[in-house]
């Protein structure tokens, strides 16, 4: 069953995007604001042009990564998570979020991952059903169980993932739908991915792993010719969208927007 979308969230990004946490696992450099807003309207347009009904949200200057909304929570057609970062300068944007998680969601299909569990939504990847959740430095072992505790009531399955190669799981690997995924090397011996379609990218491509399906088409970070060519040579018709400040600071597409 592929996931259809109707709606997304975005954030945009306030000036202190230039203080948000980064690995620079892939790059250096502080990000640009005014090249940052514009590459963040252009995400906006594409998803848009998409069909998505898009809720653009301010920026929000007490949080540096506000502008990545997948993280402070998980949205699926039955219910929603709130989730709980352990990153200090990140965890008041669940409160900010859930205002909007709101507006559609009842507060009956609203549930939160409490201490001392902890999970950022760029740790949970949908797979039909199933959720696969990434155990990282930003989601922990009880987070995940509470994640199971909740979704478990609504039909679905969720099993966990080591991530040992960065911050989240879906930047190493991501679902494109119909079977198939994009996986880095460490990902491809995943013994719970073997029975997919798995595309290995390249370690100097590893950023473009994040590709994001919006409803069959393939939204591609530009600059990564490899990956997009797999992806292409899947059938898939692509858009290719600039993120280059995001990068700067480990953000890439998925994370820019809650997708429902
Ligand atoms: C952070 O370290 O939290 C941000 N600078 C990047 C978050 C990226 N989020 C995501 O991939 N889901």
């Amino acid at each position: 069953m592929t996931d259809m979308f109707t709606r997304a969230i975005t954030r945009k990004p306030c000036r202190a995007l230039v203080d948000g946490i980064t690995t620079s696992m892939f790059g250096e450099g502080t990000p640009d604001y005014e090249s940052a807003l514009k590459q963040h309207s252009n995400y906006v347009s594409v998803l848009k042009e998409l069909g998505l009904e898009v809720t653009e949200l301010d920026g929000d200057e007490r949080y540096p990564d506000s502008c990545f909304v997948e993280d402070p929570a998980v949205v699926t057609e039955k219910c929603a998570i709130i989730t709980n970062s352990p990153e200090i300068s990140r965890n008041g944007e669940r409160y900010e979020i859930l205002d909007t998680i709101r507006k559609f969601y009842d507060d009956s299909r609203i549930f939160y991952i409490e201490d001392p569990g902890t999970m950022e939504g760029g740790d949970v990847m949908k797979v039909g059903d199933h959720f696969f959740v990434g155990q990282s430095d930003r989601t922990n072992a009880e987070g995940a169980k509470q994640f199971n505790d909740i979704v478990t009531r609504f039909g679905y399955t969720s099993s966990t993932v080591p991530v040992t190669e960065g911050l989240h799981l879906k930047d190493f690997v991501i679902y494109l739908e119909n079977g198939n995924m994009l996986v880095s090397s460490v990902m491809d011996d995943e013994p719970s991915f073997q029975r997919y379609n798995r595309f290995v990218v390249d370690s100097d491509e590893l950023y473009a792993i994040n590709s994001m399906n919006i409803n069959g088409t393939v939204l591609v970070p530009e600059g990564y010719p490899k990956t997009l060519k797999i992806i292409e040579d899947l059938g898939y018709p692509v858009k290719i969208v600039g993120t280059d400040e995001f990068k700067k600071i480990d953000g890439s597409l998925t994370c820019l927007s809650l997708r429902f």
